[in-house]
């Protein structure tokens, strides 16, 4: 046992023994707990990321057996920081310490019970789910077997309903044998947070946001009532669309799309099909796809622009082992999780790594920037003490990088020798043709943002059946998104199993976050450096105003409530969905005359 854990298992032991008011810990204690923590944090956190990051990048028997031990002595540990946190709670402490404690508290995502055996079911359980979601590869015969890469393939870019279904429903076997496992889990991570004091794991998740979770879901869903008529007009418009394109029989006009036809695996973005949902009187539009590859950008250099976009905002280069430790390509002779991620391994030494087997695409291109958003943000708050390492809550670290994304604008690719001056003016004349293709990820991502975790909340507080998993799931996919599945489902399938975020249970919530708050940072920013044109032309590239704005904002960590960090950049306390309505605005006029007439809704 090295001296911090002795000292963490005497302080236990301590507290645990405190009958009177004499031996009520004191302020000093908990700042004395805190350094300790620090300490602990910084030594030990380094050596746990790089087991994970084996443990993802290589996935063999071995390295989960690892990972599955450290995971569960560093969750059993971080149980025991909670409880010692928890004997602080009726102080009167510093507001900074007090901050630092509750974060302590309230870190965990599915956590056990303080049971050594329980702790060890559930570390092997969650490396499996992953594992099963990184190998997973579906064969029809034998020699005939697609990955998720090989699925989706198929499924960004095929037009033929036949294959696309096939590709559809192949991919999704692979979520039936999680599901026990799953279930198994949840049982036992609603028995963690009901030790750690909360309802379940529904009340654990939704309380990290500065205000009672009743609140939060609240606000969530307040917000979407405002996005909810500019969502349902585009989807009217691209079902009218794909309906000419498909017919009756596939599309047909009064019911929710079916999901397999929309340029993505999980319908969750369909800027893949935006050719058949939007004509051109002549080709104005930018394709980035051709571009990556007229140019032969390597993966590297696509890492690269984006990169450079971040230091034309005043931030500082990525660290050299940055480039050399990163995957950036998929491995042909091993097993990783592809599923794209940035990893904050070694903040002291500043070793920040992003993890993804990048296609020379468009979408691909700007999830590369959204994965240099995490390692932005990582460096900026780098020499905050470790409890406030993380962003001012979870969506604003999702938002960072899909930011910047609003900036690629025609003037910047233009600027970065992507396309010429005509290009650009071109690609300015039909403003409706740029929102399209925002949209198509932007707006189309918010209701499926929001659904998913409704359906996880479910799950954690018991409210399904078995038999009732599947259909629950989809019957909030049609609710929220007015998507369907194409075929009817066998009863043993566990379709959410086949998104990465369920069985590697990332908390979704964030990403519906950051689709809103995104737009209330580009609009205030773009305010800001002056520009008074529309908002989808305006671009923060080069403005060290912006960089400045952005970067007082993210150096703060979440060492202060979200409000306030959201205040001190735009001037406002409050998630709002104005400024996304306002960006889309040309676009929702567009739309409801080109719906007109047409009979909406599903
Ligand atoms: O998972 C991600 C990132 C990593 S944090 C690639 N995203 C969500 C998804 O892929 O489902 C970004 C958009 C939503
Ligand atoms: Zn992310």
């Amino acid at each position: 046992m090295n001296r911090a854990i002795t000292f963490l298992f005497l302080f236990a032991v301590l507290i645990g023994c405190t009958t009177d008011d004499q031996q009520r810990p004191t302020a000093e204690q908990a700042k004395d707990f805190l350094t300790e923590y620090q300490k602990i944090a910084t030594t030990e956190g380094p050596v746990i990321s790089s087991a994970f990051w084996i443990s993802s990048n290589f996935i063999t028997h071995d390295s989960q057996v690892v990972a599955a031990d450290y995971s569960k002595r560093y969750t059993l540990k971080g149980l025991e920081e909670a409880r010692i946190a928890a004997t602080f709670d009726d102080i009167e402490l510093e507001a900074l310490d007090r901050r630092a404690l509750n974060l302590i508290k309230n870190g965990f995502v599915m956590p056990p019970p303080l049971n050594e055996e329980l702790a060890g079911e559930l570390s092997i359980i969650m490396t499996e789910l992953e594992a099963m979601y990184g190998t997973g590869q579906h064969c029809f015969t034998e020699d005939d077997c697609y990955d998720l890469e090989a699925f989706e393939n198929i499924i960004d870019s095929s037009r033929d309903p036949n294959e696309l279904l096939k590709a559809w429903s192949g991919w999704r076997e692979i979520g039936k044998p999680m599901k026990d496992k799953y279930l198994r889990m949840v049982d036992i991570g609603n028995q963690g947070s009901k030790d750690l004091g909360y309802s379940g794991l529904s009340d654990l998740w939704f309380s990290k946001y500065d205000m009672p979770s009743e609140d939060f879901a609240i606000m969530v869903d307040n917000v979407y009532e405002d996005i909810q008529p500019l969502y349902e007009a585009l989807q009217c418009h691209v079902r009218a669309e794909l309906n000419q394109i498909y017919g009756d029989s596939v599309i047909p006009l009064n019911e929710p799309m079916p999901a397999h036809v929309l340029g993505n695996m999980w319908a969750q973005s369909w800027s893949n099909i935006f050719d058949l949902v939007y004509e051109e009187e002549e080709s104005t539009s930018i394709d980035l796809t051709n571009i990556i590859l007229e140019k032969n950008l390597s993966e590297t250099e696509m890492v690269e622009i984006a990169e450079n976009f971040f230091l034309s905002l005043g931030f500082d280069k990525l660290p050299e082992t940055f480039w050399q430790r990163s995957l950036f390509t998929k491995p042909q002779d091993r097993n990783v999780v592809c599923h794209a991620s940035a990893w904050d391994i070694d903040t002291q030494n500043k070793d920040l790594r992003i993890k993804m087997c990048i296609q020379k695409n468009e979408e691909d291109f700007i999830t590369i920037h959204h994965e240099l958003g995490h390692i932005f943000y990582y460096q900026a708050y780098s020499d905050l003490p470790e409890i406030f390492q993380s962003g001012a809550n979870d969506g604003f670290h999702e938002a960072v990088g899909d930011l910047l994304s609003l900036s690629i604008t025609p003037n910047y690719l233009e600027k970065i020798n992507f396309i010429t001056p005509e290009e650009s003016a071109e690609a300015k004349r039909n403003g409706i043709s740029l929102l399209m293709k925002q949209a198509l990820d932007g707006v189309v991502g918010v209701p499926w943002t929001l659904m998913l975790d409704k359906w996880r909340m479910a799950v954690f507080d018991g409210k399904l059946n078995d038999q009732e998993l599947n259909d629950y799931w989809w019957e909030l996919r049609e609710k929220y998104q007015g998507i369907q599945a194409p075929i009817d489902r066998p009863s043993d399938a566990f379709d959410p199993g086949a998104k990465y975020h369920i069985p590697g249970n990332t908390p979704y919530t964030r990403y519906y976050l950051a689709r809103i708050l995104q737009y209330q940072f580009h609009e205030s920013l773009c305010n800001s450096i002056g520009f008074d044109g529309p908002l989808h032309e305006c671009s923060i590239y080069g403005n060290e105003l912006a960089g400045e704005k952005l970067r007082s904002m993210l150096s703060l960590g979440q060492s202060k409530p979200w409000q306030e960090a959201l205040e001190a950049m735009i001037d406002d306390k409050e998630l709002s969905g104005k400024a996304m309505l306002n960006y889309y605005a040309p676009l929702k006029q567009w739309l409801d005359q080109e719906n007109e007439g047409r009979a909406c809704g599903w």
